[in-house]
């Protein structure tokens, strides 16, 4: 079960009394102490998902006036706290069966944390993110991208502020892994809000680059092949120094559609199964440099599958463009 990289690693270093006092200002503190009763006042309308495997819980209601999704999610036991939780916590027998017996543990409350995702106020959009939905394949050709998906991105106000908001230090500055500043061809590495840096086995990081004038991989051209090695070479690096694990353990990848429309490139530990790794949305960052090194316009020419909710807008676009075989 445990993988190797968990036992040579059993405490990947960031502890909570290093977090809290990495460069959080003032003004954070705050805003943590007020957090902690938000929960309180959330008014729960209905479940969009949940999965009993995976431990976690969608939820859609209020919180004070506001729509607001809330996600709940159980986090794996770890190698490191287990002599902890055997001597410090309540044991309750619930059967005893000849050699067999099973009990209820309640381990000391910092060992039973749930990694709690709120966003609040919720569009419409973020609502239909997490509901159950069939999707569709459509393989957008480049003359495709120019007439529909293009004018569809540009008329839709997809919110980034949280990324200039990364980009610009107004926020988890202090999770930042790696900077490199340069305007052209830099980019901030940290970790993505998925994964909590618990355990090294879901490791999942973003690299989001400086530059604001990338959409997504069909904006890339061999111009931007300086950028690209450069967030492999120091991405890799930089994730190597902080958490041991080496490029042939981690998968570097794009997607397309991406979720939002300013470039950035996942890192995702090769073990973990990350939703949106599968080749119908994720490209290979060492696949699109090579691509764009045969043809610089590689993406501009070529056809990009991905898959739809049948509820996106996008989808109908491609239906009424008569681009969709249903
Ligand atoms: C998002 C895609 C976006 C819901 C949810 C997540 N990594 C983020 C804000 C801050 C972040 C991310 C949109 C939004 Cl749960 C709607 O992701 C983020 N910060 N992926 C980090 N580090």
């Amino acid at each position: 079960m445990a993988s190797t990289g968990k036992r040579e690693n059993p405490n990947i270093g960031i502890t909570k009394s290093k977090r809290q006092k990495s460069g959080a200002d003032s003004d954070k503190i705050d805003d943590l102490a007020a957090s902690e009763s938000v929960l309180s006042g959330f008014k729960l309308k209905t479940v969009l998902r949940d999965s009993a495997r995976e431990k976690n819980i969608f939820l859609h209601g209020k919180l004070d006036d506001h729509e607001a999704v809330v996600i709940l999610e159980k986090t794996p036991i770890r190698e490191d706290t287990l002599s902890e939780m055997f001597s410090g916590s309540r044991l309750k027998l619930e059967m005893k069966n000849d050699i067999y017996s099973t009990y209820q543990l309640q381990p000391p409350a910092h060992l039973n944390e749930i990694k709690t995702t709120v966003v609040c106020p919720a569009t419409e959009k973020h609502v239909k993110k997490y509901l159950c939905q069939e999707t569709f394949l459509v393989e957008e050709t480049g003359e495709d991208y120019r007439s529909i998906t293009l004018p569809y991105i540009k008329s839709q106000s997809f919110g980034i502020q949280w990324v200039y908001n990364i980009l610009e230090k107004k926020a988890e500055a202090n999770r930042i892994v790696y900077e490199d500043p340069d305007q052209d061809v830099g980019f901030v590495l940290l970790p993505d809000l998925k994964w909590d840096q618990k355990q090294l086995d879901n490791l999942y990081l973003i690299a989001i680059v400086h530059r604001r004038d990338i959409k997504s991989l069909r904006d890339l051209t061999a111009q931007h092949l300086p950028l690209l090695r450069n967030i492999r070479q120091k991405g890799e690096k930089s994730i190597l120094e902080r958490y041991g694990v080496p490029a042939s353990k981690m998968r570097v990848y794009l997607h397309y559609q991406p979720s939002y429309y300013h470039l950035h490139v996942h890192f995702t530990a090769l073990g973990y199964d990350a939703p949106g790794t599968g080749v119908e949305r994720a490209h290979l960052l060492s696949d699109v440099i090579q691509n764009l090194l045969a043809d610089p316009e590689y993406y501009h020419s070529r056809s990009l599958s991905f898959p739809l909710r049948a509820d996106d807008s996008l989808l109908r676009e491609f239906k009424e463009a008569g681009r969709l075989s249903t």
